[in-house]
């Protein structure tokens, strides 16, 4: 354990209690909440430009209707992450510099190109159904403001996942063309989804401590494994193939097979080389900076209340 380890804090971890902002703890556990869920928030706020692209262009007022729903959540989610990390003792100000200037990251997945109609169904239904996997047990992480954000969000993201994979179903069953491009789908966002979960567990720097402070509550690996586990039979519901032709039922193991994932298409993405980073960086930045004039309104109206009431 770490030298600045209180024996509150690993009272709390013993008992599979939560710990809460005002309790004492190690300076890098601190530190580790604050990088994941600043990461997870950057990623939820990110994650509304692949699909906020087909906005204006849903296929009938009910996918639009549907769709905008399903953004602004993202958008919500992304807001009560950087309320849980602030509770932490950031500023939520500072956490958009870091994401506007590259030293924090968000997920990999949303440097991905949304080509068609088709890749709104195939985030939802592999997209979402991987950020379900891994957020179910972060609900139980260590760190009560996290755990309990988790929750709602993990309910959102069901919605999110079945309105995917109905996206997907319909495509799958209708023209030849759409069943098309719904496999096409399918075959691009099926290895970024896949990597997700983070680098192999001997390559994950973070995962033992974080392990061990019950932060992550199972590894890298596991969820990716489960994931894939869960989504072989849902592609057989829909009709359509993944695009592994190592996938195959390991009956000794009791789980799939799979060909092993090639994560240097991970780290280069992480990296700042993924085919969309240039653009998600500048669209995010210029949002920012067109938002100004807001945050300035709602500074001087917050001023002139707070004067209002010491008169
Ligand atoms: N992309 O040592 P580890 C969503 C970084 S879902 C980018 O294994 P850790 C919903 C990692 O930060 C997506 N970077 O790290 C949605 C670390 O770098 P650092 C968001 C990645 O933290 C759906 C380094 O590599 N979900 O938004 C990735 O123990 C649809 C070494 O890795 C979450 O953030 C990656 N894929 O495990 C929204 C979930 N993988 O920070 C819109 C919470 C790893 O040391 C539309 N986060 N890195 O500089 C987690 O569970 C963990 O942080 C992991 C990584 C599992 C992502």
């Amino acid at each position: 354990a770490p030298a600045d380890e209180p024996a509150s804090f690993r009272a709390i971890l013993v008992e599979d209690g939560r710990v809460e902002p005002r309790d004492e703890m190690p300076e890098g556990y601190r530190k580790t909440l604050v990088r994941q869920i600043a990461q997870h928030a950057h990623s939820e706020i990110i994650g509304m430009q692949p699909e906020g692209n087909w906005v204006s262009r849903a296929p009938s007022l009910r996918r639009k209707a549907i769709l905008m729903a399903k953004v602004q959540d993202e958008a919500g989610h992304g807001l009560y992450l950087y309320a849980a990390a602030e509770t932490l003792g950031v500023d939520r100000a500072d956490l958009l510099d870091a994401l506007h200037s590259g030293r924090q990251k968000y997920s990999s997945i949303f440097n991905y190109p949304t080509l068609t109609w088709a890749d709104v169904g195939a985030i939802g239904w592999l997209v979402d159904g991987a950020a379900i996997v891994n957020q179910v047990p972060l609900c139980r992480c260590s760190y009560g403001p996290y755990a309990r954000a988790m929750v709602r969000v993990c309910k959102e993201e069901s919605f999110h996942q079945r309105q995917g994979f109905e996206i997907l179903h319909t495509l799958a069953h209708g023209s030849q063309a759409q069943r098309q491009m719904a496999q096409d789908a399918v075959n691009r966002y099926w290895w970024p989804s896949l990597m997700m979960f983070g680098p192999p567990d001997d390559d994950s720097p973070n995962s033992a401590q974080s392990m061990a402070w019950g932060i992550k509550r199972f590894s890298n690996d596991d969820l990716r494994q489960r994931f894939i586990d869960m989504t072989v039979p849902q592609s057989e519901a829909l009709g359509l193939t993944l695009p592994d032709d190592g996938l195959a039922w390991n009956e000794e193991r009791g789980h799939y097979d799979f060909t092993p994932v090639d994560f240097t298409e991970l780290f280069e993405v992480i990296r700042g080389n993924g085919p969309c980073n240039e653009q998600r960086m500048a669209h995010r930045v210029g949002a920012h900076e067109d938002g100004a004039w807001a945050r300035e309104a709602a500074a001087a109206y917050a001023q002139k209340q707070a004067q209002k009431q010491a008169q």
